[in-house]
């Protein structure tokens, strides 16, 4: 045990804090870990479809993963650098292989059998995540709320599909596999009639979700979205939608940090939701004027989402990152940004919230101010030291000279 740990340790105790307790209690939190990073979230069906439905990943820092096996080797170089144990999210485009003539809507765990194999060996259970865009049936901007039946039952099966792919998941890690719906749909101009496109996107959901999958193996969540490059005047499942629709049928609300308006806090939404909805999933990201993924940073925002967190309680949030950046080292991104969430629920535990409420209780504001600007110079750095320590997790000056190798030695040799 390091003396600073010890010294922090005495400072915390003073305080009412057991960092022992929260060391622990922190270990518990699984992150679910989103793979699309590696790969700049352009899949590999190798049907040469652009990036579309208004996600956008820039820069060309080299070493992207072009499949499956080598998103897997980055993902086990990361997890490494990451303290806990984690679950890793994927993009439904990120199969093993693709199978002869078909194509998303009949999409089965075949598709995915390394997956399910590499999550069984490593125990890391898997999440997914359907994927509506890069796919010329996004068609004008419109999947699960285009006019034509045609388009949407594609969809429809593409949902349904990836559903039992999840409970395949679920079945081999013994723990539910969350199903994410995220649809690209919008308008780039200010639409005539807003109803029936999202009266179609009810519909459509109703019929992928009609089918009871055991929450043991499988949860379905829909994440919300403010607006989109291309979807700048309507996006069909907006947040009105998504939680309207969410809570009505039981199933989990997704909210995205980087895709609400600047000043609307989805920190600030997670009492509201803990208190009236069943479980929430959180895409935790940083919106930067028009782009909402870049990679989370030690700001206000994440402090105030591992605060609430730590306040309301772990259970029942499931925690998934989703940011991406190809200027700098995709592995480099991940474990940055992991870490700092991390950071962010050590720190959030860690406050002595009790002087706090008290003083709230009895209405005396001043107090509350004045304490909870006094917790923030507390040493949780030291602790943070000591977590690494015992997850024999490296220095952060030793993983980047390990990461200089690593893209050596693997990364920069993937051509194209
Ligand atoms: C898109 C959503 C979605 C992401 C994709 C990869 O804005 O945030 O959750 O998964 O961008
Ligand atoms: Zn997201």
């Amino acid at each position: 045990m390091k003396q600073n740990y010890q010294i922090a340790k005495e400072i915390y105790e003073a305080k009412g804090i057991d960092t022992e307790g929260v060391l622990n209690d922190l270990s518990k939190i699984a992150l679910s870990i989103h793979a699309w990073q590696a790969d700049d979230v352009t899949g590999f069906e190798n049907t040469g479809h652009a990036l579309t439905g208004g996600c956008q990943v820039t820069g060309n820092y080299p070493g992207r993963a072009r499949n499956a096996d080598e998103t897997r080797e980055d993902l086990e170089f990361a997890i490494k650098f990451i303290p806990g144990k984690h679950r890793v999210c994927l993009q439904a485009h990120q199969v093993d292989k693709m199978l002869p003539n078909t194509d998303r809507d009949e999409f089965s765990i075949d598709n995915f059998a390394t997956w399910r194999n590499w999550s069984q060996a490593k125990s890391i259970p898997l999440d997914i995540a359907p994927v509506f865009y890069s796919h010329p049936k996004l068609d004008h901007g419109l999947s699960l709320s285009h006019p034509d039946k045609g388009i949407r039952d594609f969809w429809i099966n593409h949902g349904k599909a990836i559903r039992h792919v999840a409970a395949e998941f679920g079945k081999v890690s013994g723990s539910a596999s969350v199903c994410n719906f995220w649809m690209p749909d919008g308008f780039k101009d200010i639409p005539a009639d807003k109803l029936a496109p999202r009266q179609r996107m009810a519909e459509s959901l109703n019929t992928i979700f009609a089918e009871k999958i055991s929450d043991e193996l499988e949860l379905d969540a829909l994440e919300s979205k403010l607006f989109g490059i291309g979807t700048e005047s309507c996006t069909i499942t907006s947040h009105d939608f998504c939680l309207t629709y969410s809570a009505l049928h039981d199933i989990l609300i997704c909210l995205d940090s980087g895709h609400f308006h600047p000043t609307e806090s989805v920190a600030d939404k997670l009492s509201a939701l803990k208190a009236l909805q069943r479980k929430i999933l959180l895409h935790v990201s940083r919106g930067v004027r028009w782009d909402s993924d870049h990679v989370i940073i030690l700001n206000d925002e994440l402090l105030n989402i591992g605060r609430e967190i730590a306040f309301c309680g772990a259970e029942d949030i499931y925690i998934g990152l989703d940011y991406f950046d190809a200027t700098i080292n995709r592995v480099g991104a991940w474990v940055i940004g992991a870490q700092n969430m991390l950071k962010s629920l050590l720190i959030g535990m860690l406050e002595p919230v009790k002087d706090v409420c008290d003083a709230e209780n009895s209405f005396d504001f001043t107090a509350r101010l004045a304490l909870s600007e006094e917790i923030k110079t507390l040493p949780w750095g030291a602790v943070w030291e000591e977590y690494l320590e015992r997850n024999q997790i490296l220095p952060i000056s030793d993983f980047l000279k390990l990461l200089k190798e690593y893209e050596q030695n693997v990364q920069f040799k993937r051509v194209n």
